[in-house]
């Protein structure tokens, strides 16, 4: 079957993956589309009005990987992008990929100080960056003891890679690859410490793509792909740019951020079929949506939705649930990470089960361990260890931490979960922000669901924190919808809601109420920064 082939029995569940031995995944993403005939279909539309069909994509990505051999780099050499979603991060990923170096988006919200650790962390050859971020990056380039090679801005000046790529020749051959050659790597920030280098190998994105993207999503052809989430992220990249790309789909491109308004507004315009956001941007939409309702102002048209996807932190079910009520449509909810590249256990959208993170994908699987490694019974709260054939290889330049978390092919999650007797998977909070309350574990994930379900919260974050005898006990900092509101009298209605809603000892003993919770960058709640001990 030559080389560059994936063979899948899609009559077997999971999914039997077949791959050539030589294998550069840039063939059947890029190139297989031009022999499929959708040469003059649109891959990529962007907020702006461009639109990339897939044969002039493929002759980009030959064109970008030409001027990226054509500036010296050596094979498997790192190459860093800090680049806003729009056509030329696409034609940098896959160029680097087909010419058989390795990419790595940035967050693109990543401040000086973080493209500085990351610059000399991954000891790049070259950084690419948009007109954008050229402050930051600039600065981080400046301070660093060991420069790379080569810095280019994508656009604006002459010599940007967009220049550069013009000229280039439109022919490129695939650099010899096989599966499990080092491919891509993501800077995962978790919620501590520094960001840390996920290394990924050629066959990954194959995997989330047909396990989660058409297997358990369903991405189809016709399907037009928006995701809030951005490319540089794990759950963005899989969202726009491999599942379109996988199953001979689009994408709709936005570069600036997204609030309620904007996405209502490239919902309106582009109608697509699938949207992917996450929970705090569906609990901000929601809140738009009833203050249009409200008064005057029309509500805006979300019916070209067929499915929508939440992933990034737990969806609490009353989200889902009001989702539904406007909009006539579901949400579903599904966990991945940065190591995992995709979602792992997630909904699917004929088996929906709210305050769920739903059940295993077909092609991975888990089990929950107790602090000794010991598998708990089923219903017992534990720690989430996964396997499949997505996950990362290694985390770079940290075998301490690589060591730590894969372990003869099951990778710790640093969750914290249950499952009921159906096989339904229930979120528990990070493992390391699990509380211990009068002997009992508990979960702040769920104080924080119940806290949300009451009509003028917002958000809400819950942490331990030591009692007069020295005790943990759970405290509440809480986002409300309207901050003018009387403080007193609002947590005595908290108290209630989380008395009567929830096991006796769960209920917040402390109740703060801040304009917004300490986040990282991809949105989920910096718990540590709120304990006070
Ligand atoms: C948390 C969730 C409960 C969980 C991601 C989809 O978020 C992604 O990757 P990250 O590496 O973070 C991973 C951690 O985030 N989490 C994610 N989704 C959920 N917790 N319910 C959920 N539905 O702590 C996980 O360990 O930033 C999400 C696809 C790709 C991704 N990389």
């Amino acid at each position: 079957m030559g080389k560059n082939t994936v063979i899948i029995d899609t009559f077997s569940r999971p999914a039997k993956i077949e791959f050539t031995s030589e294998f550069n995944v840039a063939v059947p993403f890029i190139d297989r589309h031009l022999d499929e005939g959708r040469r003059e279909k649109i891959i990529i539309h962007t907020t702006s009005g461009e639109k990339v069909t897939y044969g002039q994509l493929f002759e980009r990505v030959n064109q970008s990987g030409n001027v990226l051999k054509s500036i010296g780099l050596d094979p498997g050499d790192r190459i860093l992008m800090v680049v806003k979603d729009s056509p030329e991060f696409f034609y940098l990923f896959w160029g680097a990929i087909k010419a058989g170096f390795i990419p790595v988006p940035l967050n693109t919200l990543f401040r000086c100080n973080d493209y500085s650790h990351i610059i000399e962390d991954s000891e790049c050859a070259a950084v690419f960056y948009s007109p954008e971020f050229k402050t930051e990056v600039e600065s981080a380039l400046a301070q660093v003891s060991r420069s790379p090679d080569h810095s280019c801005l994508t656009e604006g000046v002459s010599g940007s890679f967009l220049e550069q790529l013009q000229s280039a020749s439109l022919e490129l051959d695939a650099a010899p690859k096989s599966v499990n050659d080092d491919c891509f790597w993501l800077y995962s920030s978790g919620t501590t410490g520094k960001p840390k280098g996920v290394v990924h190998s050629h066959r990954d994105m194959v995997v989330t793509s047909q396990h989660y993207g058409i297997n358990t999503l369903g991405v189809r052809e016709e399907d037009v792909c928006f995701s809030a989430a951005k490319l540089f992220f794990a759950y963005g990249l899989g969202n726009a740019m491999t599942f379109p790309l996988w199953s001979g789909a689009s994408c709709i491109l936005f570069p600036e951020r997204p609030t309620p308004q904007s996405t209502f507004d490239i919902i309106k315009q582009f109608k697509p079929s699938i949207f992917f956001g996450v929970p705090t941007l569906y609990a901000a939409q929601l809140k738009e949506l009833k203050s249009g309702s409200d008064s005057s102002n029309a509500i805006p048209d979300l019916s070209s939705i067929r499915i929508a996807v939440s992933a990034g932190e737990a969806l609490p079910a009353d989200i889902l649930r009001r989702w539904k009520e406007h909009t006539k449509t579901d949400i579903l909810d599904g966990i991945g990470s940065t190591e995992a590249l995709h979602i792992f256990i997630s909904n699917s959208p004929d088996d929906i089960r709210a305050g769920s993170s739903g059940r295993m994908v077909p092609g991975y699987d888990a089990k929950i361990v107790d602090e000794n490694g010991k598998e708990v019974s089923q219903g017992e709260e534990g720690r989430l260890l996964i396997r499949g054939d997505s996950t990362c290889k290694y985390y770079w330049n940290n075998e301490q931490k690589t060591a730590e978390t894969i372990e003869g092919g099951w990778l710790h999650t640093g969750d914290s979960y249950h499952q009921d007797e159906e096989g339904y998977y229930f979120y528990g909070g990070r493992s390391d922000d699990m509380m211990k309350v009068g002997g009992i574990w508990c979960s702040p994930f769920e104080i924080e669901a119940r806290l949300v379900e009451h009509p003028k919260v917002l958000e809400a974050a819950v942490v331990g924190r030591e009692d007069d005898s020295g005790l943990i006990k759970p405290e509440a900092h809480v986002v409300l919808n309207d901050s003018d509101e009387e403080t007193e009298s609002v947590t005595a209605e908290l108290l209630v809601h989380c008395k009567s809603g929830l096991a006796p000892y769960k209920y917040p003993r402390w109740f703060n109420f801040a304009e917004q919770l300490p986040k990282t960058a991809t949105g989920k709640i910096q718990r540590y920064k709120l304990r006070s001990n």
